[in-house]
């Protein structure tokens, strides 16, 4: 796509359907249905991540595996598809986890605890079951972002990764277990994770742009590694944003936005500033209609998914630009009174919020930064906004820069 915006437009597409009212509806609507069918993965018998099998002695020490910050607590693998499987119903997870590497036959897993391959691992534990866990390295850009995705807990990756890919993600089955994987991969680790087992991980210098400190993890051994004739091996650096992450996390703003207002219809954009990481900050606008319209929007999006872990949350009136810095604070400073318009809130945290006084569960802030009704305590004049003409703007803006302060 040109532009995050033309993902967005295939979303909202995807999530306006509405069912046929006539014959003829339905009718039109076959083509699309036949695109929706063309999603599912399909599972083939050969592909080249098998191009070379490695059975005997896997050794993670022949890749070119980075020790990125000077802190890290060894090598991580940055970029891994880790496919793993619900035992009781069989749904298919891919989440994308760092791996810690210990030796040439064993990693970290880290499965934070809200993460749906830690609810597998919590599963097969219950179980007291070995757990099968196979890694891909090295696909195409949608199938490797759509393990990224913030999808409900039981929607595959892989067809989420069809519908970006417009095509299906062809899958081989491992060569030790059930487990498929993407065919075209450059890299495929098998293994297994033992649920009695656990190891320190960490630290690692993290999205955050801070070290993430050593904690206790499971533990995935590799049993067999394949790869094509000649393999490339991807990792990604995470540091202080704006770093390559940055990227996907902007995908999953504007892809999920219309998902977002298929629940929440009266928002109209959302801006998830990458120096926030995603977790800390959002600013949203709003169609505000009713008293304590904004407080409702700042609790919805806590109840929403990944979104539950966003430590700030400003909802503004819909005319103010959200993705526009300037303007947020500009309105945020004049429009809110902090004693009414603050709610503190506490809940789940994100595992990598370092300032919440335990590891998962902290604080988090609503802003209300719309303007006020009489019904929300405020019996004063609401005032009018100065409404400047384009070329005066452009004027200050220009003189503004001159002195360096643009
Ligand atoms: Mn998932």
């Amino acid at each position: 796509m040109d532009s995050l915006n033309g993902l967005q437009d295939r979303m909202r597409a995807l999530v306006d359907q509405r069912p046929p009212a006539s014959f003829w509806e339905k009718v039109k609507m076959l083509p699309k249905l036949k695109r929706l069918s063309d999603m599912l993965p399909r599972v083939v018998k050969d592909g080249p991540c098998h191009q070379v099998i490695v059975e005997d002695d896997p050794d993670l020490g022949t890749l070119p595996i980075v020790k990125t910050w000077p802190l890290d607590g060894g090598k991580f693998i940055t970029l891994p598809l880790v496919f793993t499987r619900d035992p009781i119903t069989g749904e298919r997870n891919t989440g994308m986890y760092r791996m810690h590497v210990y030796d040439g036959r064993t990693t970290g897993m880290h499965w934070h605890i809200h993460h749906h391959g830690a609810g597998h691992f919590r599963k097969h534990r219950e179980l007291g079951r070995r757990m099968d866990v196979a890694v891909a390295i090295g696909v195409d850009p949608q199938t490797l972002y759509a393990a990224t995705a913030p999808l409900p807990d039981g929607a595959d990756e892989m067809i989420f990764a069809g519908f970006l890919r417009e095509e299906p993600v062809e899958l081989v089955k491992c060569i030790h277990s059930d487990l498929e994987v993407p065919a075209h991969a450059e890299f495929i680790l098998e293994g297994y994770v033992d649920p009695a087992e656990m190891r320190t991980e960490g630290p690692f210098g993290d999205h955050t742009g801070y070290y993430s400190m050593e904690d206790q993890y499971p533990v995935f051994h590799v049993t067999a590694m394949t790869h094509r004739r000649d393999p490339v091996y991807t990792a990604t650096i995470v540091g202080r944003p704006p770093m390559e992450d940055c990227y996907l996390g902007k995908a999953t703003e504007r892809l999920f936005l219309p998902l977002v207002q298929k629940l929440l219809p009266e928002i109209v954009d959302i801006n998830l500033p990458v120096e926030g990481v995603f977790h800390n900050m959002a600013f949203v606008s709003i169609d505000k209609v009713f008293p304590g319209h904004a407080r409702k929007v700042i609790n919805a999006i806590w109840g929403l998914g990944q979104f539950m872990f966003t430590k700030i949350v400003a909802v503004f009136d819909k005319d103010v630009n959200v993705q526009d810095i300037k303007d947020v604070i500009w309105r945020l400073g004049n429009n809110v009174d902090p004693q009414r318009d603050i709610i503190i809130q506490q809940g789940p945290v994100d595992v990598l919020n370092h300032a919440s006084p335990e590891i998962g569960f902290g604080s988090k802030m609503g802003i209300d930064a719309t303007r006020k009704l009489r019904e929300e305590g405020h019996s004063r004049v609401w005032p009018p906004v100065i409404e400047m003409p384009v070329e005066i703007k452009e004027l200050v803006t220009r003189n503004w820069k001159e002195y360096g302060l643009g």
